[in-house]
């Protein structure tokens, strides 16, 4: 355990992606290492970058990388894919490339599948984020797809949130209007380098007036390069204002309630199956009760959780 610790902590990214793993199997193990690199934790800041299949998110990213390395950053990708399972990097692989100037250790990619459970990604997510944060990956930036409630969990544990449309899927109002959505920090017109890519910016300035967050609007071309050095310079500055450690405490709350919201709700489950299985004679007899009308099903669950809660 100390071992798997200091080799974290070292940026062996061996031991992170086993760590990862553990994390998205919820090998109990895994909570004993997030407890010991907490303190460690902290520093990175985290961007989503969300919307449609083929909008450009991976390619804009690859794009992005020597940016942010010129800011002297380590980063770590993280793509969330809610179909497959652990595919280690596979999705990125092909359209993420590291710049050869890069040193190996200060760009780590992978994929996480995404647990059944609700909320599990974002939990799970949330766990890896850690694990990267302690091991000194100063920025980490997590892809997913679409705009469902998969996202929306997603925008709650990432600190800023990118939108991206693109002029290809014939985005119009309605759509654009549709995924405006309260997840967007950033709005991003991709492949400017496309026709039609300048009404949508058009569009989309003319409707941020009706979002609360007052999010941010740009067109670049992840494939000519136009409006991404303008674009990560932007984002560089944006993560060092006040905004964000008002964010960051704002996460954290958020984050406590979360942590405490499963914890409770796992010990009520348990605490509900002794009950049935400890008491099973009375249950037996609730039941019998039940199907002579004697009691109603909502008087014995009150019954049972009194039990529960209160011991009578
Ligand atoms: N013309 C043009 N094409 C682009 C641009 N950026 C990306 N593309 C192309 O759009 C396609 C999809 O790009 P991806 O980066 O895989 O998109 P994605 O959003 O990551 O897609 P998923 O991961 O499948 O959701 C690829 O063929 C890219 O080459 C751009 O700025 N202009
Ligand atoms: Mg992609």
């Amino acid at each position: 355990m100390d071992a798997i610790v200091e080799g974290i902590l070292a940026k062996n990214k061996r031991i992170i992606a086993q760590t990862i793993s553990k994390i998205d199997n919820e090998d109990p193990l895994a909570h004993d290492i997030l407890k010991k690199i907490y303190p460690k934790t902290g520093k990175a800041v985290t961007i989503g970058f969300t919307g449609p299949a083929g909008a450009g998110k991976s390619t804009l990213i690859g794009k992005l990388i020597p940016y942010f390395k010129n800011f002297g950053m380590k980063i770590a990708i993280l793509a969330v894919d809610p179909t497959s399972p652990i595919t280690g990097g596979a999705i990125l692989g092909d359209r993420v490339r590291m710049p050869t100037t890069m040193n190996d250790d200060d760009l780590f990619m992978r994929s996480l599948g995404s647990r059944g459970a609700q909320g599990g990604i974002s939990k799970s997510l949330r766990n890896v984020i850690r694990i990267l944060d302690a091991a000194g990956y100063d920025l980490i930036l997590v892809e997913s797809v679409g705009a469902g409630q998969l996202e929306v969990e997603i925008s709650k544990v990432v600190n800023l949130t990118i939108v991206i449309f693109n002029p290809n899927t014939g985005d119009n109002v309605q759509a654009v209007k549709a995924g405006l959505t309260e997840i967007g920090d950033i709005y991003l017109v991709n492949k400017a380098d496309l026709e039609g890519s300048n009404t949508l910016y058009l569009t989309l300035l003319d409707l941020i007036g009706e979002s609360p967050r007052n999010p941010l609007v740009f067109k670049v071309s992840a494939n000519t390069g136009e409006g991404l050095e303008e674009f990560s310079n932007k984002l560089n500055d944006l993560i060092k204002t006040d905004k964000w450690i008002e964010n960051r405490k704002n996460k954290q709350r958020y984050d406590l309630e979360t942590e405490l919201k499963v914890m409770v709700i796992e010990e009520v489950k348990n605490r509900s199956l002794q009950i049935m299985s400890s008491q099973s004679e009375k249950i037996s007899l609730l039941i019998n009760s039940i199907i002579e009308k004697k009691i109603d099903p909502y008087t014995a669950a009150e019954e049972l959780s009194l039990l529960i809660f209160h011991g009578k």
